[in-house]
C-alpha cells in the first residue's frame, strides 16, 4: 500500500492565513500539494508521548488501522525517542509545537505535552475529505495563559454547558478556565469557608477531569473579601478550602478581592494572606500553578495612586502571583499605555480579566458582534488574556473563539475573519444566519459603564440617509428603500431558520427569545415601510390597515420583553438596537404624524421611549440607565461598589407629576439612614425631605398618593460613602 498518494504538488509558500486554521500559526510554509490519508498508518511514539494527543489522533484518524505499511506518523514531546531527529525543528517555547505534513509523513512533536496536543488540534483543522496539506507550521502563543473567567453575576453556566466549553478550549488552543461564578455561594459569600454539597463537589471534579482530558488549567478561585476577618482562623478555614478543592483534582487557584468594601479591601493584609497561600499551600504541593489574584482596584479609573493600593500589592506580593486587570475602566479594551500604567505600579505583566462579552449589567442584550479594541502589540507585556463571558454560555462562544485568536498570535488577529469563523465553527448549519442575526445583536445600548459595540455596520451608510432623507423631507433613495425591505425580510428568515435549529444546537435555545424579538421588529420595519408607501398613493384605508398591524406587532413585542429573561437587573428582551430600531421608530413617527397632519387624525405616533431622566454627579450612578415597567421607574442596578462622594446626589426627574405610590431603595448596607436624605418635589425645584421605614438594608416610603414630579437622594455628609445600588425603585399612579 501507498505511504501516501500525492494529489498535486507544485510546491511555493503561501501566507499563513492561508491554510484555514485558527488560532492562525505562528509560520507556516506550505506547498500547494496535498496527501490523501491511507488506509493504514505506521504510528510512532504512542507510548511515550502525551495520552491525551494520541486519543486525539486516533480520533482525527477515525477508522483507520495501525499497521506495518502506510503512511509514517511520529508523534510526541521533546525528549521523546521517536521524535528526536525533529527536536531542532521544535520552536523553543512553552506550548509551542513542529508540524510536518509530507508525502512520506507526519511529525507532530511538541515542546511539551501540552505542545504536541495543540500540534493534533491544527491537524484535525487541516484534514479535510481525508486530505491534508502538505505544509510546515512552527508554532507557539504569544500569550502565556489564554481563556475564560466565569467571572459574571447572574444564573451561572449550566454543568453541561460547562463541559461544552472546556472542549471548546481545547479545540481552540485556551489553557484556562477560571471558575468564580459571583452567584456560587461556595465560591463568594457567605459559604466560601464551607466545603461544597456532595453534589456540586462532584460535579466539580468532573470538570476538572474533563479540562485535564483538553489541556486546559481548571482554575478554582474564592471570593472572600466581602466578610473576611484578618486572623489566624479564616486564613485557616482558607486553606481548608483549598484543601478541599485539591481533593476534588484542582491544581490552580485564585483569590478574587473585586467588588468589595470595607476591611477586605487592605492591600496589606490581602498580601499577606496571599503570600502565606503562597507559601504554604501552593509552593508546598508539587503541582499547584502559580496563584492567581484580583485585586479591588482592578481598573485605573478605581485606582487612587494617592493611596498606594496597587504598589503596594505590586512591591509586597511574592513576585510568582499574578495580578488581575481589567484595563483603564471596568469595561475597557486593552491599550498599550495602560498595561505599560499597571505593570509598572504591580511590578510584572499584568493577567488581563477582560469584561467582554459580559452582559451581567445589560442583560436584556445580546453581545455577539466581533472581538475588536485590544492592542496587538502588547503579548509580552500580559502574563495572561482571560474573557469574561455572558451567562449564554453558547453565544458566549463567538467571542471566546475570536480571543482564543487573539491571545494566540495577536500580530496576526483580524477581527472580521476571527468573528465569520467562529460563527462557521459554531453552528455550520445555519451560519450565513447567525452571522446576520449577530450583526445586529453586538451593542450593549446605553449603560452605566459608557462601553459600546458597532451594531448593523454594512446597513449603517443607507439607514442613516433613509431616516436624514425621510425624517426631514419625506424623501428617500428607491435603492435604499429596497435595502431596508430585503434587511427587515432577512430579520424574519434567519430567525425562523435558526429557530428550526432549535433541537439540533443549544445555542438557539439561549437566543430563542431574542430570536422571536428579531423576527417581530423585522415585520415591523416592513409593514412600516408599507404605511410610508400607503401614505405616498394616497391609500389610506392601506395605511390604517398596517398602522393597526404595526401597533399589533409592537404589543407583541412588548409582551417578549415582560415575559422572557425577567432578571431583576435589566430584565426583557431587547434587538437591532443601535441601527435598525431607531430607524423603524423614526420611520413610524414621522409617517404617521404627517398621517395626523393630513387627515386630522389623532393615531398614536409614539413608539417606546423613555420619558424621565437621571441627574446626577456621581461618575459611576450618572450614566445608568433608567427602566420603566408599567408604573414603576426604576435605576438599573449596579453590580460593583459605587463611591459617593461627600455631598453627591442624584435626582429622577419624572415627565409630569404623578400621584406616587412608593419608594424602595436598597443600597446594600444598613446605616444608610446615617449619611443619606431623600426627597420628593411636586415641582421639581421645592424640596421636602421624606423618612423611610428601614428593615436590614431595604427602605421603603409610602408615599401615600402625595403628588411627585422628582425624588433626589443626597449624601449629606462630606465623608464619601461606599454602597451597593441594589434597587432604586419609584413606583405611581398612573
Ligand atoms: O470585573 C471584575 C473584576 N469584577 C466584576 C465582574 O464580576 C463583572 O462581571 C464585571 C461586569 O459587570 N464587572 C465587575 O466589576
Amino acid at each position: 500500500m501507498h505511504l501516501a498518494i500525492i494529489c498535486l504538488f507544485t510546491g511555493c509558500n503561501i501566507f499563513a492565513q492561508n491554510i484555514g486554521v485558527q488560532p492562525i500559526p505562528q509560520q507556516v510554509s506550505k506547498q500547494d500539494g496535498q496527501i490523501c490519508l491511507s488506509e493504514t498508518y505506521r504510528l510512532s511514539g504512542e507510548s511515550e508521548a502525551n495520552p491525551y494527543a494520541v486519543q486525539e489522533l486516533k480520533k482525527i484518524l477515525g477508522g483507520k488501522q495501525p499497521g506495518d505499511t502506510g503512511l509514517r506518523i511520529y508523534i510526541g514531546e521533546k525528549g521523546d525517542k521517536a521524535i528526536r531527529k525533529f527536536a531542532r525543528q521544535i520552536p523553543n517555547q512553552k506550548e509551542g509545537y513542529y508540524l510536518s505534513i509530507n508525502q512520506k509523513e507526519i511529525i507532530l512533536a511538541g515542546n511539551d505535552e501540552r505542545g504536541t496536543y495543540y500540534a493534533l488540534q491544527t491537524l484535525r483543522q487541516l484534514l479535510k475529505d481525508n486530505r491534508l496539506p502538505e505544509v510546515e507550521i512552527k508554532d507557539y502563543p504569544s500569550v502565556r495563559y489564554r481563556g475564560v473567567v466565569e467571572g459574571f453575576y447572574g444564573t451561572p453556566w449550566s454543568h453541561a454547558a460547562r463541559l461544552r466549553q472546556l472542549q471548546f478550549y481545547g479545540e481552540n488552543k485556551m489553557n484556562t478556565y477560571i471558575y468564580g461564578p459571583k452567584d456560587d455561594p461556595y465560591h463568594s459569600c457567605p459559604n466560601w469557608r464551607l466545603p461544597y454539597p456532595e453534589k456540586e463537589a462532584g460535579q466539580l471534579q468532573e470538570l476538572v477531569k474533563v479540562a485535564h482530558e483538553n489541556e486546559v488549567d481548571f482554575v478554582w478561585a474564592i471570593h472572600p473579601g466581602q466578610d473576611i476577618q484578618w486572623n489566624q482562623k479564616d486564613r485557616e478555614l482558607l486553606l481548608a478550602k483549598f484543601e478541599k478543592m485539591y481533593q476534588l483534582g484542582v491544581r490552580s487557584f485564585a483569590v478574587f478581592f473585586d467588588d468589595i468594601s470595607g476591611e477586605g479591601t487592605n492591600p496589606v493584609k490581602q498580601a499577606e494572606l496571599l503570600n502565606y497561600i503562597d507559601e504554604h499551600f501552593v509552593k508546598a504541593k508539587p503541582d499547584v500553578t502559580p496563584l492567581i489574584m484580583c485585586p479591588t482596584e482592578y481598573n485605573k479609573s478605581w485606582s487612587d495612586p494617592a493611596k498606594g493600593y496597587l504598589t503596594t500589592l505590586g512591591d509586597k506580593l511574592n513576585p510568582s502571583v499574578q495580578i488581575m486587570w481589567t484595563g483603564d475602566r471596568v469595561i475597557s479594551d486593552i491599550t498599550k499605555d495602560g498595561i505599560e500604567w499597571i505593570n509598572e505600579r504591580i511590578k510584572r505583566p499584568a493577567y488581563i480579566w477582560w469584561n467582554f462579552p459580559v452582559s451581567d449589567y445589560v442583560r436584556d442584550h445580546l453581545l455577539m458582534g466581533p472581538v475588536y479594541g485590544n492592542d496587538t502589540r502588547i503579548a509580552d507585556q500580559m502574563s495572561g488574556f482571560v474573557t469574561n463571558p455572558m451567562e449564554h454560555a453558547e453565544a458566549s462562544k463567538i467571542a471566546i473563539y475570536s480571543v482564543a485568536a487573539y491571545a494566540w498570535n495577536p500580530a496576526e488577529y483580524d477581527s472580521e475573519k476571527a468573528w465569520k469563523d467562529a460563527i462557521m465553527n459554531i453552528l455550520p448549519e445555519a451560519a450565513t444566519e447567525l452571522e446576520f442575526f449577530a450583526a445586529h445583536n453586538s451593542d450593549l445600548g446605553p449603560n452605566g459603564h459608557k462601553y459600546r459595540r458597532e451594531e448593523s455596520v454594512s446597513l449603517q451608510p443607507a439607514a442613516r440617509r433613509f431616516t436624514e432623507s425621510y425624517v426631514k423631507n419625506q424623501t428617500y433613495s428607491e435603492k435604499d428603500f429596497s435595502l431596508l425591505q430585503e434587511t427587515f425580510s432577512q430579520m424574519g428568515e434567519s430567525s425562523d431558520i435558526l429557530i428550526a435549529h432549535a433541537d439540533k444546537h443549544p445555542i438557539v435555545t439561549e437566543i430563542m427569545p431574542w430570536l422571536h424579538q428579531f423576527k417581530l421588529l423585522g415585520e415591523t420595519g416592513n409593514e412600516v415601510l408599507a404605511m410610508v408607501k400607503a401614505y405616498e398613493n394616497n391609500d389610506p384605508s392601506l395605511f390604517i390597515r398596517k398602522y393597526k398591524h404595526v401597533k399589533a406587532l409592537q404589543q407583541q413585542m412588548f409582551q417578549i420583553d415582560q415575559t422572557y429573561n425577567q432578571n431583576p437587573y435589566q430584565p426583557g428582551v431587547k434587538t437591532a438596537g443601535k441601527v435598525i430600531k431607531p430607524l423603524i421608530d423614526q420611520t413610524f413617527a414621522t409617517v404617521t404624524r404627517h398621517y395626523n397632519q393630513k387627515h386630522h387624525t389623532q393615531l398614536n405616533a409614539e413608539t417606546d421611549y423613555m420619558p424621565h431622566t437621571l441627574v446626577s454627579d456621581i461618575s459611576q450612578i450618572k450614566n445608568l440607565p433608567l427602566q420603566v415597567k408599567t408604573n414603576r421607574i426604576q435605576i438599573s442596578p449596579a453590580l460593583e461598589v459605587i463611591k459617593w462622594p461627600g455631598k453627591g446626589s442624584f435626582t429622577v426627574e419624572l415627565d409630569r407629576v404623578y400621584p406616587g405610590k412608593s419608594i424602595d431603595i436598597d443600597f446594600g448596607k444598613p446605616e444608610t439612614a446615617a449619611w443619606g436624605k431623600l426627597e420628593i418635589s411636586d415641582n421639581g425645584t421645592d424640596w421636602i425631605q421624606v423618612n423611610f421605614k428601614q428593615e436590614k438594608n431595604r427602605l421603603t416610603v409610602d408615599l401615600q398618593q402625595r403628588p411627585i414630579k422628582a425624588v433626589r437622594f443626597t449624601n449629606i455628609q462630606n465623608q464619601e460613602q461606599e454602597i451597593y445600588l441594589r434597587r432604586f425603585i419609584i413606583t405611581v399612579d398612573k
